[in-house]
């Protein structure tokens, strides 16, 4: 009966998103898949001479209209609410969270294609969603699967040049080193030196998007038996789906961890462009630097920590918890080590955000994967007490805009409760995940002839002066 319920909820949505691509523009080419075609790459050719038109239209017909303000706050304050860039893949709302080409993640966990019933959406659905803006079938997605095995092969000198930094290189440091390693196979690049009409850029990007997606899981995990392990590479299994496969080479076989790197990998591949990682491979390609150079940039902004390092330090903040106060923390407790580490002129990890004004969804459906997997585990319990606590400190500050847990909030304690608990490899796993974004939206870049990024800048005499110049 519950199978039957689930099937209609599941056509109902289904129906709604065939009404909407025939309703709303944003979302006009959202439809279900109904051909056969299992050919990523020919179903984005169809679609991209119609995605030039319409960017050419929009251009034509709307190029001067206004979309806001700009104002010196905005100027000094990191660029916060300021429309400047396209980006295809994702649209981040404030209030409600990511949608991938306009699905929210419980859309995407009821409609994306799984492994295993009623389990979590495999990370190749999400990449045929945010290329082509369609759902795929389950053959498809098992298509891309096997397309990204057969690109997955490492040259010897990738290994060979992360083994020449020493082990103790943060492994964010030696994944990056690996991805510039990869770069020296890019075909953009090699194309690009015989000259090729920009009509044919979006080709060998797409190549090297979606090689440099399929070689990340080997590079990233040898990185991590490199340097927590016996260094000793786990080989492929060419039965498993790539987020499996990515558990799997990292030496984690249980069947409830494929479906978190499942999850894992599908819910950080994408926060539409503004993000620093994101924003960063964007720009770094729009110099025409190749997938490979723009991503490994893109790294390195994810590597810091008010971004994507904040998941490691999260782990490692919980752990220092645990450590001076012991495992039975009460309440009063956790306040007063969230007041320590504020007053000693720390960020508490994992809590707040640039756009979002809410519990990050991403957070949220982590907590349901804990409520079903993993109900007992004590850090995942202190990160249920967390929420509790920590909100209302951050409001009391009074400067905090958003003081709402995060996707780094909840994703340590999740691996940590399967055994991979070395929260300083984290950051490399959202790295791989982000790829995925990041190369969909490389691809577009590409495909719509988007130009060279270069906004302007000022200096703070230009806008003082500009400024007296206004009041006068
Ligand atoms: N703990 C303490 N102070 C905070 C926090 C926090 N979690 N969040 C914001 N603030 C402070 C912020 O440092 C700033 O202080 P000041 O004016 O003295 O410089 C003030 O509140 C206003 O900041 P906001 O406008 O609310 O936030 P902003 O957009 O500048 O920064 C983050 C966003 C995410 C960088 C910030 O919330 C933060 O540092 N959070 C903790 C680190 C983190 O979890 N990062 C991960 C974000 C998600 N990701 O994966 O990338
Ligand atoms: C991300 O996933 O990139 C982070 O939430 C940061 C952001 O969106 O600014």
């Amino acid at each position: 009966m519950a199978f039957f319920r689930g099937l209609t909820a599941v056509s109902r949505l289904r129906s709604r998103l065939t009404q909407e691509a025939t309703t709303l523009g944003g979302v006009r080419w959202l439809q279900m898949q109904s051909t056969s075609d299992l050919d990523l790459r020919s179903q984005l050719q169809e679609m991209i001479p119609e995605q030039q038109d319409r960017l050419k239209k929009l251009k034509s017909e709307h190029g001067k209209v206004q979309l806001g303000n700009i104002n010196v706050d905005m100027v000094l304050g990191g660029m916060r609410g300021m429309i400047g860039m396209l980006w295809e893949t994702s649209l981040l709302d404030p209030e409600e969270g990511i949608r991938f080409r306009g699905l929210s993640i419980p859309e995407c966990q009821k409609v994306l294609p799984t492994a295993v019933k009623d389990g979590e959406p495999l990370p190749e659905g999400l990449l045929w969603l945010l290329l082509t803006g369609k759902v795929p079938t389950k053959e498809q997605v098992d298509a891309l699967s096997k397309d990204l095995l057969s690109r997955s092969k490492i040259p010897d000198h990738v290994y060979a040049a992360i083994d020449a930094l020493p082990s103790s290189a943060h492994p964010m440091t030696q994944f990056t080193t690996g991805v510039m390693a990869l770069q020296v196979d890019s075909e953009f690049q090699k194309a690009y030196e015989k000259g090729m009409p920009k009509s044919k850029f979006w080709e060998p990007t797409y190549e090297d998007c979606l090689n440099m997606i399929a070689r990340l899981p080997p590079v990233a995990s040898y990185v991590y038996r490199r340097v927590f392990k016996d260094g000793k590479r786990i080989a492929t299994d060419n039965a498993l789906d790539y987020a499996a496969n990515f558990s799997h080479m990292l030496g984690f076989d249980d069947p409830k961890m494929l479906e978190l790197m499942r999850l894992y990998v599908t819910i950080h591949a994408d926060h539409e462009g503004g993000n620093v990682s994101a924003h960063t491979g964007h720009l770094v390609g729009s110099a025409l630097s190749d997938p490979y150079l723009s991503f490994a940039a893109a790294l390195n902004g994810l590597a810091g920590p008010l971004h994507g390092l904040a998941n490691q330090e999260v782990l490692l903040w919980i752990k220092s918890v645990i450590e001076e106060t012991g495992s039975d923390i009460t309440t009063d407790q956790l306040k007063e080590y969230v007041w320590k580490t504020l007053k000693s002129g720390k960020v508490v990890p994992g809590y707040g955000h640039g756009v979002l004004r809410q519990t990050d969804p991403r957070y949220t459906c982590q907590r349901e994967f804990a409520l079903k997997h993993l109900p007992e585990d004590p850090l995942f319990k202190l990160v249920s007490k967390l929420y509790e606590v920590v909100p209302p400190i951050l409001t009391e500050l009074g400067k905090v805009k958003n003081p709402w847990p995060n996707v780094d909030a909840h994703s340590g304690v999740l691996l940590n409760h399967f055994g991979l608990s070395e929260a300083r490899y984290y950051t490399v796993l959202f790295g791989v995940s982000r790829s995925i974004g990041i190369g969909s939206q490389l691809i577009w870049d590409r495909a719509l002839g988007l130009p060279l990024e270069r906004p302007k800048s000022v200096t703070m005499e230009w806008l003082e002066n500009y400024c007296k110049n206004k009041a006068a």
